[in-house]
């Protein structure tokens, strides 16, 4: 059982439509303390996180927009979070949009830098702060955790940069071109739909924990709602077609839950004003307990 830090970071700011703002209350609202309760787990905290005051001219980062106030978040979720990390603590991070997992991933490697990362989204969120084409800024966290244009702006200062030999994406059905090249040029695993499809998001999960293993690494899960195919999680701005099934979605928290090595998780996305009858902040929070533990059916250990 694990002692968790529930971070609520309603911010929307990395986007370009309003209502994830309303993300942590809904995840709380469909449920999502209780279910962690009911797995066993302490609940050390449970909080909204109240973001730093940063100067930043967003004309002369154009298109980019809304670049001091993301940046205020990005730091005050990542001193949190590696506060919580530096305690012992498994955090869980509430989004608000994906701009915020700059401060997870930056956390990480300020307090456990050999983690990898499992990108669960239908975007690399690869783009830097020269690249983006639609200035939202929740479409270059991986790139800016990665020490990529646009860090030094974000983080106001140093940090350790992550090695994009350490993150596995899964379910990418959408990407820019520039961030295509960067991808390849950095050696980031990208598996796309094509991918899901043909070898089975199992196999897939299997491969990233095999590999977190080898390296004695744990992992650092971060869920973008639009992972998942609109169909069944319609409340969020970036729909794209062809994402991941309920079932598929499912088999990767058990599987990642049964490696023993998730040790952070960043809930993102949500737009509560998209959803209809709170399905998809009830599916969120399905997958989380999933993740953390909630199974049909005891199962045997496995082995990687
Ligand atoms: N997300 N690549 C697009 C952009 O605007 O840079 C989409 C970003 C989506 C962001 O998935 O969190
Ligand atoms: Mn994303
Ligand atoms: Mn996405």
């Amino acid at each position: 059982m694990a002692t968790m830090s529930v971070l609520g970071a309603p911010t929307e700011t990395g986007t370009y439509r309003r209502g994830c703002i309303m993300g942590p209350a809904a995840y709380r609202t469909a449920g999502l303390i209780e279910s962690l309760r009911d797995l066993g787990h302490v609940i050390a905290e449970d909080r909204d996180l109240v973001p730093d005051t940063v100067e930043i001219d967003d004309a002369a980062h154009a298109p980019a927009h809304g670049v001091g106030a993301t940046a205020g978040w990005v730091r005050a979720v990542r001193r949190a979070f590696a506060q919580a990390l530096a305690r012992g603590n498994v955090p869980v991070l509430l989004g608000g949009d994906h701009s915020i997992a700059a401060g997870s991933l930056a956390a990480l490697m300020d307090v456990a830098p050999g983690t990898h990362i499992v990108w669960l989204d239908a975007h690399p969120d690869f783009n830097t702060i020269e690249t983006t084409m639609s200035g939202n800024l929740h479409g270059i966290p991986v790139a800016i955790a990665s020490g990529l244009p646009g860090a030094d702006l974000i983080y106001g200062g140093p940090i350790t940069p992550l090695d994009p030999r350490q993150i596995t994406m899964i379910g990418i059905r959408s990407v820019d071109p520039d961030e295509r090249k960067l991808l390849k040029s950095h050696g980031v695993t990208v598996h796309d739909m094509r991918d899901v499809d043909e070898f089975g998001m199992g196999e897939l999960i299997r491969r990233a924990i095999r590999r977190a293993v080898e390296a004695g690494a744990r992992l650092h899960v971060s869920l973008d709602v639009d992972f998942l195919d609109p169909d069944v999680a319609p409340a969020v701005g970036t729909t794209v077609p062809g994402g991941a099934t309920v079932r598929e979605a499912h088999l990767a928290m058990e599987l990642l839950h049964e490696s023993g090595l998730v040790a952070s998780l960043d809930l993102v996305e949500l737009n509560p004003f998209l959803d209809e009858r709170g399905r998809t902040a009830t599916l969120m929070v399905d997958l989380a307990a999933s993740l953390f533990g909630r199974t049909v059916m005891d199962r045997p250990t496995t082995t990687w």
